[in-house]
């Protein structure tokens, strides 16, 4: 298969004034297709290879050549990680976790003011560049976790249903060196709606493909 740029969920204009139309442009339309690019022409020479799925080949990473297993990790982690960040946001709505995603993060965390504290410490803590993510473990749990560069935390068998991108390029232009305060306007942007379809289709054990890949709109007329 050859990986594509997904499309943005949102316009680029939605997210204003917590997250800049510049900032995002060229975060999707360059950064993101940059990584998906690199991705194709790593795996142009491993016809076999090339036909998983970008969440085949980050879950099965020791089974891809070794010759391109950086590349793959780097740009397949890269498309795969930035196709989950887009969809978890959406325009600022002011909702929170309800049914199943909110009764698991309160019996994770506690509740939902400790989730967000723990989330928000382990991404200001985050050395260098690289990701925050809360995830649903192979017992069913909810989990924090933060990954380096663009590692994908497929590869521990850990199901991201929320991503915030903490690289500089995710926030610079117009937050500067202040990553707390990019992470406190990424809040109001969160889609709890489809952070609550993801946990729910993971625990259903819908293919990870489907889950991460499929267009976003069409999901929203389930519900
Ligand atoms: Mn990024």
């Amino acid at each position: 298969m050859a990986y594509t740029l997904p499309a943005l969920p949102f316009s680029t204009g939605d997210l204003e004034p917590f997250y800049d139309r510049a900032t995002l442009e060229l975060h999707h339309g360059k950064h993101h297709a940059g990584y998906v690019d690199n991705l194709n022409r790593a795996l142009a020479d491993y016809p076999i290879i090339a036909e998983q799925t970008v969440e085949e080949l980050l879950t099965n990473l020791q089974s891809v050549p070794a010759e391109i297993r950086t590349a793959v990790t780097n740009n397949g982690g890269g498309h795969a990680n930035h196709s989950l960040f887009w969809r978890t946001m959406g325009p600022a709505k002011e909702t929170l976790p309800t049914g199943d995603l909110d009764r698991a993060l309160n019996s994770s965390f506690g509740d939902i003011a400790k989730f967000k504290k723990l989330f928000a410490n382990a991404a200001s803590q985050l050395f260098g560049a690289g990701w925050t993510w809360l995830y649903v473990e192979a017992a069913g749990r909810l989990g924090i976790g933060t990954t380096q560069n663009q590692d994908s935390l497929l590869e521990k068998n850990q199901k991201p249903i929320l991503a915030l991108d903490l690289w500089e390029h995710a926030y610079y232009l117009k937050f500067h060196n202040r990553r707390a305060d990019w992470i406190d306007a990424w809040w109001n942007i969160v889609d709890w709606a489809e952070v609550g379809r993801l946990h729910v289709r993971i625990m259903e054990g819908e293919s990870l493909h489907e889950i991460y890949q499929s267009d976003k709109s069409h999901e929203l007329k389930d519900k």
